[in-house]
Protein backbone atom coordinates (compact mmCIF):
# COMPACT_ATOMS: atom_id res chain seq x y z
CA UNK A 1 0.00 0.00 0.00
CA UNK A 2 1.08 3.42 -0.82
CA UNK A 3 2.04 5.08 2.70
CA UNK A 4 3.32 8.40 3.98
CA UNK A 5 5.62 8.97 6.60
CA UNK A 6 7.00 11.58 8.77
CA UNK A 7 10.52 11.67 8.85
CA UNK A 8 12.80 14.34 10.78
CA UNK A 9 16.69 15.02 10.89
CA UNK A 10 17.96 15.44 14.18
CA UNK A 11 20.46 18.52 15.48
CA UNK A 12 23.26 16.28 15.83
CA UNK A 13 22.89 14.89 11.79
CA UNK A 14 22.49 18.28 10.30
CA UNK A 15 25.55 19.89 13.03
CA UNK A 16 27.46 16.55 11.01
CA UNK A 17 26.58 17.22 7.91
CA UNK A 18 24.78 13.96 7.23
CA UNK A 19 21.70 15.88 5.73
CA UNK A 20 22.20 14.21 2.23
CA UNK A 21 23.69 11.29 2.79
CA UNK A 22 20.28 10.28 5.11
CA UNK A 23 18.15 12.07 2.01
CA UNK A 24 20.36 9.84 0.12
CA UNK A 25 19.37 6.44 1.62
CA UNK A 26 15.75 6.88 1.14
CA UNK A 27 15.97 8.37 -2.67
CA UNK A 28 18.05 5.37 -3.31
CA UNK A 29 15.50 2.69 -1.74
CA UNK A 30 12.71 4.60 -4.22
CA UNK A 31 11.08 7.05 -1.62
CA UNK A 32 9.41 10.20 -3.33
CA UNK A 33 10.44 13.28 -0.83
CA UNK A 34 6.80 14.81 -0.96
CA UNK A 35 7.44 17.36 1.70
CA UNK A 36 10.56 19.60 3.15
CA UNK A 37 11.51 21.95 5.38
CA UNK A 38 14.15 23.27 8.16
CA UNK A 39 13.61 24.60 10.86
CA UNK A 40 14.64 24.68 15.06
CA UNK A 41 11.53 22.79 16.45
CA UNK A 42 9.92 25.44 19.31
CA UNK A 43 9.70 23.84 22.48
CA UNK A 44 6.13 23.94 22.35
CA UNK A 45 5.66 21.92 19.68
CA UNK A 46 8.62 19.27 20.63
CA UNK A 47 6.52 18.69 23.68
CA UNK A 48 3.37 17.88 21.76
CA UNK A 49 5.65 15.47 19.14
CA UNK A 50 6.87 13.43 22.21
CA UNK A 51 3.91 14.02 24.45
CA UNK A 52 3.85 9.87 24.65
CA UNK A 53 7.26 10.27 26.35
CA UNK A 54 6.31 12.59 29.18
CA UNK A 55 7.38 11.60 32.57
CA UNK A 56 10.18 9.25 31.36
CA UNK A 57 13.42 10.05 32.81
CA UNK A 58 15.31 10.74 29.01
CA UNK A 59 12.09 13.37 28.27
CA UNK A 60 13.55 16.85 29.62
CA UNK A 61 17.17 15.49 27.78
CA UNK A 62 15.31 14.55 24.73
CA UNK A 63 13.36 17.73 24.45
CA UNK A 64 16.59 19.82 25.03
CA UNK A 65 18.54 17.78 22.43
CA UNK A 66 15.75 18.23 19.80
CA UNK A 67 15.26 22.09 19.98
CA UNK A 68 19.42 22.64 20.28
CA UNK A 69 19.55 23.32 16.89
CA UNK A 70 18.36 23.59 13.18
CA UNK A 71 16.84 20.53 12.14
CA UNK A 72 15.05 19.03 8.89
CA UNK A 73 11.23 17.51 8.61
CA UNK A 74 9.94 15.86 5.67
CA UNK A 75 7.50 13.62 4.03
CA UNK A 76 8.27 10.24 2.15
CA UNK A 77 6.04 8.38 0.13
CA UNK A 78 5.93 5.09 -1.13
CA UNK A 79 4.87 1.03 -0.88
CA UNK A 80 4.84 0.47 2.88
CA UNK A 81 6.96 3.31 3.25
CA UNK A 82 6.66 3.89 6.58
CA UNK A 83 7.88 0.51 8.03
CA UNK A 84 10.52 0.44 4.82
CA UNK A 85 11.84 3.78 6.54
CA UNK A 86 11.87 2.26 10.17
CA UNK A 87 13.81 -0.46 8.45
CA UNK A 88 16.29 2.02 6.98
CA UNK A 89 16.99 3.78 10.30
CA UNK A 90 17.73 0.90 12.29
CA UNK A 91 17.06 0.60 16.19
CA UNK A 92 16.48 3.49 18.35
CA UNK A 93 19.55 2.60 19.79
CA UNK A 94 22.44 3.16 17.32
CA UNK A 95 24.92 0.99 18.95
CA UNK A 96 22.47 -2.03 18.49
CA UNK A 97 21.04 -0.64 15.23
CA UNK A 98 22.42 -3.00 12.26
CA UNK A 99 25.28 -1.81 9.86
CA UNK A 100 23.96 -1.11 6.64
CA UNK A 101 21.16 1.00 8.39
CA UNK A 102 21.63 4.38 8.89
CA UNK A 103 21.76 5.27 12.40
CA UNK A 104 24.54 1.22 12.51
CA UNK A 105 26.26 3.48 10.30
CA UNK A 106 26.31 6.98 11.68
CA UNK A 107 25.46 7.09 15.45
CA UNK A 108 26.89 5.69 18.64
CA UNK A 109 23.95 7.14 21.12
CA UNK A 110 20.51 6.74 21.99
CA UNK A 111 19.40 10.35 21.95
CA UNK A 112 21.47 11.28 19.20
CA UNK A 113 20.28 9.03 16.52
CA UNK A 114 19.98 11.15 13.64
CA UNK A 115 16.48 10.61 12.62
CA UNK A 116 13.31 10.42 13.71
CA UNK A 117 10.17 8.54 11.92
CA UNK A 118 6.98 7.52 12.41
CA UNK A 119 5.91 4.10 13.95
CA UNK A 120 2.59 3.44 12.55
CA UNK A 121 -0.04 5.31 10.52
CA UNK A 122 -1.77 6.95 13.15
CA UNK A 123 1.56 8.61 14.65
CA UNK A 124 2.53 9.35 10.62
CA UNK A 125 -0.94 10.98 10.06
CA UNK A 126 -0.50 12.80 13.32
CA UNK A 127 2.87 13.64 12.97
CA UNK A 128 2.72 15.10 9.44
CA UNK A 129 0.29 17.19 10.31
CA UNK A 130 1.99 18.79 12.89
CA UNK A 131 4.91 20.29 10.91
CA UNK A 132 3.13 20.31 7.52
CA UNK A 133 0.10 22.03 6.19
CA UNK A 134 -1.75 20.15 3.50
CA UNK A 135 -0.58 22.91 0.98
CA UNK A 136 2.82 21.99 1.24
CA UNK A 137 2.66 18.39 0.64
CA UNK A 138 3.17 17.63 -3.26
CA UNK A 139 1.54 15.46 -5.54
CA UNK A 140 3.93 14.58 -8.78
CA UNK A 141 5.04 11.70 -10.67
CA UNK A 142 8.33 10.52 -11.70
CA UNK A 143 8.70 8.87 -14.50
CA UNK A 144 10.06 5.44 -13.09
CA UNK A 145 7.12 4.48 -10.39
CA UNK A 146 5.97 1.65 -12.76
CA UNK A 147 9.47 -0.16 -11.33
CA UNK A 148 8.50 0.69 -7.61
CA UNK A 149 4.86 -0.15 -7.09
CA UNK A 150 3.28 -3.54 -6.43
P1 LIG B 1 12.23 5.90 17.77
O1 LIG B 1 12.77 7.27 17.43
O2 LIG B 1 13.16 4.80 17.33
O3 LIG B 1 10.81 5.68 17.37
P2 LIG B 1 11.22 6.27 20.46
O4 LIG B 1 10.00 6.89 19.88
O5 LIG B 1 11.05 5.12 21.41
O6 LIG B 1 12.28 5.84 19.35
O7 LIG B 1 12.03 7.39 21.23
C1 LIG B 1 12.00 8.69 20.78
C2 LIG B 1 13.34 9.31 20.99
O8 LIG B 1 13.58 9.41 22.38
C3 LIG B 1 14.49 8.48 20.44
N1 LIG B 1 14.72 8.70 19.05
C4 LIG B 1 15.62 8.95 21.31
O9 LIG B 1 16.13 10.19 20.80
C5 LIG B 1 14.93 9.20 22.63
N2 LIG B 1 15.05 8.04 23.52
C6 LIG B 1 14.32 6.91 23.50
N3 LIG B 1 14.71 6.06 24.48
C7 LIG B 1 15.72 6.69 25.12
C8 LIG B 1 16.56 6.36 26.21
N4 LIG B 1 16.44 5.20 26.84
N5 LIG B 1 17.50 7.25 26.58
C9 LIG B 1 17.64 8.44 25.95
N6 LIG B 1 16.87 8.81 24.90
C10 LIG B 1 15.94 7.97 24.49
Amino acid sequence: MIERTFVMIKPDAVGRRLIGEVIGRYEAKGLKLVGLKMQIVPKALAERHYAEHRGKPFYPGLLDFITSGPTVQMVWEGEDAIAVVRKLNGATNSREADIGTIRGDFGLTVQKNIVHASDAAQTAEREIALYFEPSELWDYSQPDEDWLQE
